[in-house]
């Protein structure tokens, strides 16, 4: 099984994050891991924060000589702005953040006692295990990508543009929908035998725990609820040269739980941040008064971001299934019992 663990305040001192479970012999080039972070970092609506911070990682343990050693990995990023202990006091809590509930549920009287570790400043070490799962899947040809489907309903590169500056411009924020697409993985990741090892459940997961996501589907998804079985189940065809096939991928590359071989596609949306320079009401949890809801820095917009993220989150999914069906310590022997598993089902 791969265990992961993250750890670390917005403003603190570093984003940590611990991988155990990767097999020894793994090559690791450091650069990769940089360069996810950095992509996790673009995109236009970003906010100040973006600015300042240059996130790379640095590795505490787990690798040697730029090659794993089946100890847990840790990665640790630090944080340019590590202001924690000089920042304001925030007093009214921002509708839609974990501000109010938290302070309730912790019985804090600070919501930045909250916000520090809600905040998606976390998503930084989520990336960095993720980039350590897609190294590992890439040594399989299985790759993760993901792109920006729609920001405000509009779903050109001009709309989208257009959408994040009336948002700008009003003190807003804006969300969207991201689209995650895995390529090359085999038949048979995940099972049907236990609701906690469908594959869906896992990945539906991994990406609706990323901060700011209020849904997710899975190939056609919502687009099942009006339509005839007839019409959306993805015939089974088949030929020698590519064996099993689909002319269509409705299903989004997972049946029953398990992976059937075609790319997995998941949509999600990303909900507009909470944070508003324009605030909404909200009540001072001192005064109980009608109160304007905080204003701190933010971004106004974070949907390819937050792909970039999911991506990472798929990652570790795919990751952790692909170690489940064929082992686990040593990737030579991982290897080997990959085409042994592949040349059984040909
Ligand atoms: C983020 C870091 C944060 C925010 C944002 C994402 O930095 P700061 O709070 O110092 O500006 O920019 O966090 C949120 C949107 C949130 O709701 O907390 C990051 O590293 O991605």
């Amino acid at each position: 099984m791969l265990r992961s663990l993250t750890a670390g305040e917005s403003h603190g001192r570093a984003i940590i994050s611990i991988l155990e479970g990767m097999p020894a012999g793994l090559k690791i080039d450091i650069t990769k891991i940089n360069a996810e972070l950095k992509r996790r970092q673009q995109g236009f609506g970003r906010g100040k924060r973006m600015q300042i911070e240059n996130d790379h990682a640095q590795v505490l343990s787990g690798i040697k000589n730029n090659t794993t050693l089946g100890s847990p990995v840790t990665l640790l990023i630090q944080n340019k702005d590590c202001s924690i202990d000089k920042l304001h006091k925030v007093s009214c809590p921002r509708p839609g953040h974990a501000d109010l509930a938290g302070l309730l549920k912790y019985g804090f009287s600070d919501c930045r006692a909250v916000l520090e570790r809600a905040s998606a400043r976390s998503t930084a070490a989520t990336v960095g295990l993720g980039a350590l799962c897609k190294i590992l899947l890439r040594e399989f040809k299985i790759s993760v990508s993901s792109k920006v489907l729609s920001v405000g309903g509009e779903n050109s590169s001009q709309g989208m543009k257009d959408k994040i500056c009336e948002a700008i411009k009003n003190k807003d924020t804006i969300g969207g929908i991201f689209e995650v697409v895995a390529k090359g993985l085999p038949v048979g990741l995940g099972s049907y035998v236990q609701s906690d090892r469908r594959l869906d459940a896992r990945l539906a997961q991994a990406i609706i725990s990323i901060p700011g996501v209020k849904a997710i589907e899975i190939g056609l998804g919502l687009g099942y609820a009006v339509s005839f079985g007839s019409e959306v189940h993805d015939a089974i065809h088949f030929s020698k040269s590519k064996g099993y096939f689909r002319n269509t991928n409705n299903a989004g590359g997972i049946e029953g739980g398990i992976s059937n071989g075609e790319d997995i596609i998941l949509r999600a949306c990303m909900k507009p941040i909470a944070t508003l320079m324009n605030p909404l009401e909200s009540v001072n949890i001192s005064t109980k008064k009608i109160s304007k809801a905080a204003v701190e820095r933010s971004d106004t917009c974070v949907v390819s971001a937050a792909g970039v993220v999911a991506e990472s989150a798929c990652a570790f999914v795919l990751a952790d299934c692909l170690l489940e069906k064929f082992g686990q310590d040593n990737i030579q022997d991982i290897k080997n019992a990959y085409k042994n598993y592949l040349d059984r089902i040909a």
